[in-house]
C-alpha cells in the first residue's frame, strides 16, 4: 500500500494507509505537465499544494506566474465574486440563477500575452456557453488549443475543478472542447459521523461502525493523528462532500461538552477540515443546557434556556467562525426533546435555529422519531408511520436555517424500503434526505454491496409521479443530502476495501444525482486501480463491474425478500435471525403464519399508512396487484401462494431468490479470485478473506429463511431443493 498524505504533513507516519481514490498514480495527467495555478486564498493554497505533490511525483511544474514554460494546464479564479452561499440556485434542476456575462478581467498575473490571449478566449467560451455565475463551489472546463482551462468564481470550485481534472485524466487534455460548467445539485452534502468520543460500553467507539475505531476521536480526545484527518479531508474534497458532522447522534455526557469546555477538540478537527473546504457541524443534546450548563430544564420556551443557547453558539462561532452547525436527534431511542416539556419538534428545532441564524449556521434536525418501547400485541402501532405523524403537521412552522433531515424510508435504512412519505409531505420546510453509507443493515462491510444503484433510484423516485419532482429536487431545493459515514481508523478506511466505492458513491451523488451509478463505478475503479499498472485493466473493471453493479440486489436476494426487513440479529443487526425483532419493543416486521406473511400497512384494512402517501402512490401502494413485487411484503399480508406480477408464487420467490443470491456471491469469489495478481496482493488478501464470510453468510441467511417459511407453510420448493 502506498502512503496517503497530504504533502504539508511533516509528522511522522506510524501508519499505512491505502491512498483510496487518490493515489498519486491518479494524479499521473496532471503532475506530468506543466500547470499555472491563479488566485488567492486557502483553497488555492490546496490546490497549489496537491499539484505541487502530483508533479513531485510525475515531473512536471507548478507555477503561479506566467513566467515559465507554456502551461498545459490553467487552474484560474475568475474574477466575479461569488453568489452568496444560501442563496445561490444555479446547479439546481431547474434552478434560477440569472445568466449573467462574466464581468472580472483576466487576472493581473497573467501577465503573458499568450496565456493572457488563452484565458481570455476560454472566458468568452464560457459567457457564450451561457455560462451563468459558477457559484461558490462550481467551476467550468474549457480545452483552448493546447491548454486545459479550469475557471472558477470562488476557490472551492478551483479545487473541485482540480480532482474533475484528475478524474479526466489523460483525455482532460485531449479534443479542444468549449466550456462545460460543473455545479453541485446539491449545496450541502453533509457526512454524520456516529463516533464517538468516550468508547461507548455497548456500542464501541463507533456506533455502527466497521472499520476500526474512530479517525477524529482516540481516549476521550481529538485523535493525535493529525495527518490523518487531513488526508480524510482530501479523500471527502475529491469526490464532493463539504460538511461533516463529527459526533454520534446519540450524545452522551463526555460527548455532550464538546459545545462548551471541549470546544478546542472540534476547532482542532475544524482547521484539519477547512482547507479542503468541508465545514464541521456538531451533533449536540437537546437537554445540554441541563447536562452542560447547570439549568434545571431544557425546555425550548425558557427564556433561561433560550439565553443559554445564544451565549452557547456565539462562543462556539467565537472559537470556530465558519462552523457548520447543529445537528440534532431528539425524542428518539432515549435521547432526550422537546416532549419531555409537551413542546413539538418545531419549538425545539427553532430554539436552536434562531441561536444559530445571525451566524448563517444550520439546524439539522432529525425525523427519525418513533416509539421504541412498542408492545408487540398492539397491532395498531406502525413505526412507518412515526416520521409522517409527527413531522407533517408541522410543516410551515420551521424557521429558514432548519434542515429537517429524513432518511430515505420511513423505517431505518433496511435492505429494501419504500421513499418516505415525509418527503413529500413538507413543502413549506426545507428536507434533508438521510442515507446510510455505513452498512448497518447490508452486509457491515463484510459482504460487497454497493449501494449507488439504491440510492439513484431513491434519488430518481417521483413522489408525486410521473411527471413531478424527484426525491433529488426535493433535496436540491432543501437541504441537500446527508448519510452516515463508513470510515474507521482501518487502513483501508473502510474495512473492506470495495465499501471505499460507496463513500465515493455517495459524494458524487450528492454532487450529481443524475450520475449513473455504473459510470460512478468507472471513476472509482480508474482512480483506485491504476489501469497503467495492471497486466489488464479491461479484465479488472469488468470484473469489478460483475462483482459490484448489482451487489445490492444479491444482498437483498438472500437477506430480505419483497420488503421484509429487520429479519437480523437483533442488537449488532448482522446474520439472521428471522423473529429476531418480531416479538420485542422495537416494531413487527414480518407477522409470518402458517398460511401467510407481510405487514398489512392499507388504509382498507391495516395501519393505514398507504394514506400518508399522495397520489398515485397511495393508490398504487394500497392495491396488492399494482404494489411493486419488491415492496409487497412492506405494505401487504398476503397468502404464501399469492402469485407476484412476475408470475412466481411468494414462497416460491423466497426460495428462489435466495438460492440465487448465495449462487451470486460464489461466483462473486470465483471471479475476485482469477484477480490474483492483477490487483495489490494485500488489496486483495483482504476482500478474499471478506467474500469467505460472505459466502458463508450468505448461505447461513438462505439456510434459517428458507427453511424457516418452509416450516411455517408447508409449501414444498418446486424444484426440489433442500430446505431442512
Ligand atoms: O439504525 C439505527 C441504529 C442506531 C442509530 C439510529 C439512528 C445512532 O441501529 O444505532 O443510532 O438508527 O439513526 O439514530
Amino acid at each position: 500500500m502506498r502512503r496517503n498524505r497530504p504533502e504539508c504533513d511533516t509528522s511522522p507516519d506510524p501508519t499505512d494507509v491505502h491512498p483510496a481514490w487518490l493515489p498519486p498514480a491518479a494524479f499521473r495527467a496532471v503532475g506530468s505537465r506543466h500547470t499555472l495555478v491563479h488566485g488567492d486564498g486557502l483553497l488555492v493554497d490546496t490546490v497549489l499544494r496537491e499539484v505541487r505533490l502530483a508533479c513531485a511525483t510525475h515531473g512536471g511544474t507548478v507555477r503561479r506566474s506566467a513566467d515559465g514554460p507554456p502551461a498545459h494546464l490553467v487552474l484560474a479564479l475568475t474574477g466575479r465574486s461569488p453568489q452568496p452561499a444560501e442563496t445561490e440556485a444555479a446547479g439546481r434542476p431547474g434552478g434560477t440563477a440569472p445568466a449573467t456575462e462574466p464581468s472580472g478581467r483576466t487576472p493581473s498575473v497573467v501577465n503573458d500575452d499568450g496565456m493572457r490571449r488563452v484565458l481570455d478566449a476560454a472566458r468568452a467560451d464560457l459567457a457564450a456557453a451561457g455560462g451563468g455565475p459558477l457559484g461558490d463551489e462550481g467551476y467550468a472546463v474549457v480545452r483552448h488549443g493546447e491548454v486545459t482551462v479550469v475557471l472558477a468564481d470562488a476557490p472551492a470550485g478551483l479545487l473541485h475543478g482540480l480532482f474533475h481534472v484528475v478524474r479526466l485524466g489523460e483525455s482532460a487534455f485531449g479534443a479542444p472542447h468549449p466550456a462545460r460548467a460543473y455545479r453541485p445539485v446539491m449545496r450541502r452534502r453533509m457526512l454524520d459521523h456516529w463516533d464517538n468520543v468516550d468508547v461507548h460500553p455497548v456500542m464501541g467507539q463507533v456506533e455502527r461502525g466497521y472499520a476500526g475505531g474512530s479517525i477524529l476521536w482516540r481516549d476521550g480526545r481529538a485523535h493525535p493523528d493529525r495527518a490523518r484527518v487531513r488526508a480524510y479531508a482530501r479523500l471527502l474534497a475529491g469526490c464532493g462532500i463539504n460538511a461533516v458532522s463529527v459526533n454520534n447522534v446519540n450524545v452522551h455526557a463526555t460527548e455532550a461538552r464538546l459545545l462548551t469546555d471541549r470546544l478546542d477538540d472540534v476547532a482542532e478537527i475544524a482547521d484539519d477540515l477547512r482547507s479542503y473546504g468541508i465545514r464541521v457541524h456538531l451533533s449536540v443534546n437537546f437537554a445540554a443546557p441541563v447536562m452542560v450548563g447547570g439549568l434545571s430544564t431544557a425546555d425550548p420556551l425558557d427564556e433561561k434556556v433560550r439565553a443559554w443557547w445564544v451565549e452557547t453558539t456565539a462562543r462556539v462561532y467565537a472559537r470556530i467562525p465558519d462552523f457548520g452547525g447543529y445537528l440534532v436527534k431528539a425524542d428518539s431511542e432515549g435521547q432526550p426533546g422537546p416532549f419531555s416539556y409537551g413542546r413539538d419538534h418545531a419549538d425545539g428545532a427553532n430554539l436552536l435555529a434562531e441561536a444559530l441564524a445571525p451566524y448563517g449556521g444550520v439546524m439539522h434536525w432529525r425525523a427519525f422519531v418513533y416509539n421504541h418501547r412498542q408492545d408487540w400485541r398492539d397491532r395498531s402501532t406502525d413505526r412507518a408511520r412515526a416520521a409522517h405523524d409527527t413531522f407533517a403537521p408541522l410543516d410551515g412552522r420551521f424557521q429558514d436555517n432548519v434542515i429537517v433531515q429524513v432518511k430515505h424510508g420511513p423505517v431505518d435504512f433496511q435492505t429494501r424500503e419504500p421513499v418516505s412519505p415525509v418527503i413529500a409531505a413538507m413543502p413549506g420546510t426545507r428536507l434533508a434526505v438521510e442515507f446510510q453509507v455505513t452498512q448497518e443493515y447490508t452486509g457491515q462491510q463484510r459482504h460487497v454491496c454497493y449501494l449507488a444503484p439504491w440510492w439513484h433510484e431513491v434519488l430518481r423516485f417521483t413522489p408525486w409521479g410521473d411527471d413531478g419532482p424527484t426525491v433529488a429536487d426535493v433535496a436540491a431545493d432543501g437541504g441537500g443530502l446527508a448519510a452516515v459515514s463508513n470510515v474507521g481508523d482501518d487502513p483501508f478506511w473502510t474495512g473492506h476495501p470495495l465499501a471505499q466505492a460507496n463513500l465515493y458513491a455517495y459524494g458524487r451523488l450528492a454532487w450529481d444525482p443524475r450520475l449513473r451509478p455504473e459510470d460512478v463505478l468507472d471513476e472509482w475503479i480508474d482512480l483506485t486501480f491504476d489501469p497503467a499498472a495492471s497486466a489488464d485493466p479491461e479484465l479488472l473493471r469488468r470484473t469489478l463491474h460483475e462483482i459490484m453493479d448489482d451487489s445490492w440486489r444479491t444482498y437483498e436476494r438472500y437477506t430480505a425478500p419483497l420488503g421484509v426487513g429487520f429479519m437480523v440479529r437483533p442488537g449488532h443487526h448482522y446474520g439472521p435471525d428471522v423473529d429476531g425483532y418480531e416479538y420485542t419493543a422495537w416494531g413487527t416486521y414480518h407477522f409470518a403464519d402458517r398460511d401467510g406473511v407481510g405487514v398489512d400497512r392499507t388504509r382498507a384494512t391495516g395501519t393505514g399508512f398507504t394514506g400518508q402517501y399522495p397520489p398515485p402512490w397511495s393508490q398504487v401502494y394500497e392495491s396488492p396487484e399494482q404494489c411493486p413485487d419488491e415492496l409487497l411484503l412492506f405494505f401487504h399480508h398476503v397468502r404464501y401462494d399469492h402469485v407476484l406480477r412476475s408470475g412466481s408464487t411468494v414462497v416460491q420467490h423466497i426460495y428462489d431468490t435466495h438460492f440465487a443470491g448465495v449462487a451470486e456471491v460464489t461466483a462473486m469469489s470465483d471471479r475476485w479470485a482469477a484477480l490474483a495478481g492483477l490487483v495489490d496482493p494485500v488489496v486483495h488478501a483482504r476482500v478474499d478473506e471478506r467474500l469467505a464470510e460472505q459466502q458463508r453468510s450468505a448461505q447461513e441467511w438462505c439456510d434459517q429463511v428458507n427453511a424457516y417459511f418452509h416450516r411455517k407453510s408447508g409449501v414444498p420448493d418446486v424444484y426440489g431443493r433442500p430446505l431442512y
